[in-house]
Order: C-alpha cells, then sequence, then structure tokens
C-alpha cells in the first residue's frame, strides 16, 4: 500500500468520516438495533477485537434473555471492510468453554476458517486467537461459532461480515444489515432453551421482536441495499411491502443483472445472506418474515383454541395453576391486545406496538421501513442507532389527504375505537387534552382528536367538529381499556 493511501486513511479517520477503508468510499451499512466493530489499521493491517462473552439481551422492552455474544451484543458487531483489505481478527473468549469463530462464506487459507478440530484447536477460556487473512472477494458475509454450536449459536453467536468492493456502481444511498434468529424462551423465563430444535416461540431481526426493532429509513427516490443473513434452523420469506426489488446478491457473490428478477419476498436459509436493492416508495411500509407466526411474540406452547370463548379476567386465574398459560383471544389474536394479555413476567405481550393509527398487532420478525423527504442522513452506524431505536422514531408518513383507506360505513364501532393518536404530526399518546376549558376539535371519524383549530381531518378532509364532554368521556373510558403495555409506555414517558 502506498504511502498516499495511507495519508488518506489517516486524514479520513481524523475527519470522523464512517467510510474510512484506505483508497475505497463505501456507504457504511447500518445495523438496525446493532453496532459496527471498530479497526485500528497497524503496519498495513485491519485489525478487530472480538471478545465472546456471557450477556444480558433486550428482545424488545419488557423481556431480557441471557444470551452469549460478541462484545456484549447480539448479533454481533457487523465487521465492514473492502475487498483486498489485509485483516487481523483478534478473538477473547470470555465464554466457559471452548470456541472458534468461522468466517462463513470467506475464500481464506484453511487454518483461518475457524472450526474447532477441523482447522484449528478450540480457544479456550481466557485465551485470545489471531485470525488473520486478506478479502479476496467483495459481499455479504457472516461470522458465527464453530464450537458448540448448538449452544452458542442458539444463544446468539454471530454476526455479519460486509465486503465493499473497491468501487460499486450505481452508488447505493442506504445499506441495511439484518440478521434472523430464532430462540425458544418459556414464558416467565430468560433462559433461551438451547434444547429445542424446530417448534421456537421467538422470532428476531437482528436479535430484536417488535415493537423491540429499529425502523430502516431512506427518503423516496434513494438506491436502498438490505442485506439479510440467518444462520438459524428455518428458512424465512421476508416480505417488504410497497416495493418490488431484486435479489442482487447471496453470500456466494453478486447476481450479474441479466439472471435477477423482481420479488417482493426473498427466502432466507440456514447459511444463507441474501442482498436485495430497489429505489424507495414514500410511506411507511411493513417488513415481515411472512410465516404468520413468526412476526408475533411468545406464546404457550400448548395454546388451547379459545376461538368463541369469553376469558376476559380468567387468564391470571389459570396462571396460578399452570404458570406458562397465555391465553388466545376470543374473536382471534387481536382480543389479546385489547384485552392486555402480557403473560408471565419477563414475556413480551403475544403482539402490539405503537402505530399512527393504533396498536399495530405484531411481534417477533417485523420491523418498518419509513421513506419521508425529511428523514435525516446519518454520519455514521452510532449515530443512526441513537436517533432510531424504536418504531415511532423518524415520525410517521403524512399521507396526501385523500389516499388512506377510510370506513364507509359511519363511526367507529366503540370496542375497537381508538383514540386516533400519532398519525399526521396529529396528536401523540401523551398529549392530553389540555385540562382548561378552551374549545377542541376532533375529526368525525376519529383520525384526530383535541386540535387546537378547526380545520380540516388531515387524512380525510372532513370538516374538524367542537369536542364534546361526552368525546372526552368516550376517551377516558377507552384508555381505562387500554392494555397493559400501552400504558406502562406512556408512564415511561411521564
Ligand atoms: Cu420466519
Amino acid at each position: 500500500m502506498s504511502l498516499r493511501r495511507i495519508q488518506l486513511a489517516v486524514l479520513a479517520l481524523a475527519a470522523g468520516l464512517a467510510p474510512a477503508a484506505w483508497g475505497a468510499e463505501y456507504t457504511p451499512v447500518f445495523t438496525p438495533n446493532g453496532s459496527t466493530l471498530p479497526w485500528k489499521l497497524e503496519d498495513g493491517v485491519k485489525v478487530f477485537r472480538l471478545a465472546v462473552d456471557p450477556c444480558k439481551h433486550e428482545i424488545a422492552p419488557g423481556m431480557t434473555v441471557d444470551a452469549w455474544c460478541y462484545n456484549g451484543v447480539t448479533p454481533g458487531p457487523t465487521i465492514e471492510a473492502v475487498e483486498g483489505d489485509r485483516v487481523r481478527i483478534l478473538v477473547t473468549n470470555k465464554l466457559p468453554e471452548g470456541t472458534a469463530v468461522h468466517w462463513h462464506g470467506l475464500i481464506l487459507p484453511s487454518g483461518m476458517d475457524g472450526v474447532s478440530g477441523l482447522s484449528q484447536r478450540r480457544i479456550m477460556p481466557g485465551e485470545t486467537f489471531a485470525y488473520q487473512f486478506t478479502l479476496r472477494q467483495h459481499g455479504t458475509q457472516m461470522y458465527h461459532s464453530h464450537g458448540d454450536e448448538m449452544v452458542q449459536i442458539g444463544l446468539g453467536t454471530m454476526g455479519m461480515f460486509v465486503i465493499h468492493p473497491r468501487e460499486r456502481k450505481p452508488k447505493i444511498d442506504r445499506d441495511y444489515s439484518i440478521f434472523l434468529s430464532e430462540w425458544f424462551v418459556e414464558p416467565g423465563s430468560s433462559k433461551p432453551n438451547v434444547n429445542v430444535m424446530t417448534d421456537f416461540n421467538l422470532f428476531t431481526f437482528n436479535s430484536r421482536a417488535f415493537p423491540g426493532t429499529a425502523p430502516l429509513v431512506a427518503r423516496p427516490g434513494e438506491r436502498v441495499r438490505i442485506r439479510i443473513g440467518s444462520v438459524a434452523q428455518d428458512c424465512h420469506p421476508v416480505h417488504l411491502h410497497g416495493h418490488t426489488f431484486k435479489v442482487v446478491a447471496t453470500d456466494g457473490g453478486d447476481i450479474p443483472p441479466s439472471a435477477q428478477w423482481p420479488e417482493t419476498t426473498v427466502v432466507v436459509c440456514p447459511g444463507q445472506t441474501r442482498d436485495i436493492e430497489f429505489i424507495a416508495n414514500a410511506g411507511d411500509w411493513a417488513m415481515h418474515c411472512h410465516k404468520r407466526h413468526h412476526p408475533m411474540n411468545p406464546m404457550g406452547h400448548d395454546i388451547p383454541n379459545m376461538l368463541g370463548v369469553s376469558q376476559k379476567g380468567v387468564e391470571k386465574k389459570i396462571r396460578e395453576i399452570e404458570p406458562g398459560y397465555m391465553a388466545m383471544g376470543e374473536t382471534g389474536m387481536d382480543d389479546m391486545m385489547e384485552m392486555g394479555m402480557a403473560g408471565p413476567e419477563n414475556t413480551l405481550p403475544m403482539m402490539g406496538g405503537d402505530g399512527p393509527f393504533e396498536m399495530i398487532g405484531m411481534g417477533g420478525m417485523f420491523t418498518t421501513f419509513k421513506v419521508h423527504d425529511d428523514m435525516p442522513r446519518f454520519a455514521s452506524q452510532e449515530d443512526y442507532a441513537k436517533k432510531i431505536r424504536e418504531p415511532k422514531d423518524g415520525g410517521w408518513y403524512r399521507n396526501p389527504p385523500g389516499t388512506v383507506a377510510e370506513s364507509i360505513t359511519g363511526k367507529r364501532p366503540k370496542k375497537s375505537e381508538t383514540d386516533g393518536h400519532g398519525a399526521h404530526g396529529g396528536m401523540k399518546m401523551d398529549e392530553k387534552a389540555s385540562p382548561e376549558a378552551k374549545t377542541l376539535y376532533r375529526c368525525p371519524m376519529g383520525h384526530v382528536k383535541h386540535q387546537e383549530k378547526p380545520g380540516e381531518c388531515p387524512v380525510c378532509g372532513m370538516q374538524l367538529k367542537p369536542e364534546t364532554p361526552d368525546d372526552l368521556k368516550e376517551d377516558a373510558e377507552d384508555e381505562e381499556e387500554m392494555p397493559k403495555g400501552m400504558k406502562m409506555d406512556e408512564e415511561k414517558k411521564k
């Protein structure tokens, strides 16, 4: 490497530029809810440090598990480098048993491949091993434990290894990485059961379940790449709403344009990565695994079919006899949000997170892709991770008037009536009607409430009407019925 390139790298580092590969610029990968592994240049080698260690990991607010992590996080920090780089990765074992790290999909000397017994002896507790090799390809690769895989991978020891090409055309504007994982955590416990091989009850994007998943964000017209990897047990068809995309690369390399075809769902199986690319369309879009129990949080395994059975209030009583019991809704699972069936301690409600219109009845492998004109650009992974953590971060899309699906039968029935919070820059959950007796206005359809000025509803265009004491009484009653999770949220905000 030339002195000039080293100087450039040093300058870039000093300037705090994230894509500080020497002689190569790239759009940094953002890992929702995750981190990027820092490196230091030593004698022309990029040196990374990983420690594999037991950790407490939050799946979503309200649920923490005892996981095994790299540098305290699962998935481990995303490693980023550039084709041609020489890298040294120092791995320290802080687990109570031996381990090894496999560099999945990388072309490297077999003695650096990290399979315990075959390519090296295990890294014993307290030891540090050095892996060193030159990156001879670009693409989305992974790293994961290759010692006692059932336990170690089952507890979270994996991460993404992204190798950027030295030059990329067309340039990517936003680049994201998502790791798929499955867990079985008995409701009420914090230890994932690593003996469960197929019947998991918790499915995660970057080891987080909705509503703990951070949104991916972009501006309309930007070129977005999403890299999805898995060392789980099952295949996951990940579906993105509102777009068609192309699978542009696998962990085997780039797919030539002539061999790409449009898709809306990409299946990612164990041991695979898939990169999808597309131009962002304005809106707030769902992205989730399409297996229908995967965007859901833990339910008891022997869940009785309670469709049609009234059970308000019985769940707690049954749990005195059967501790893991979690009820299924009476008129479907949506009931569970409304009845506030939160399950035992350290268990997520089966589904439900704050949305712009009402609760979003999802959990598990579910997140949002938010494409707004004013979406910020981020200087680094840290910047993104600081600003975008919760589903509501980045705000909600302001739907142009007349572009939101609408009831044509009039006022909503009482039971599912919501408080119309959040959307379109309107009311937020924590904004209560002013206690002073000044006239406030609301949409007759319930889209917005407690508006200070009369005018048109930004959603349906109807004239806002003055709020009556009866309206406020109804609001208070609705709040009574608000699910536990939301109330807790409310209290946190205060
Ligand atoms: Cu799935």
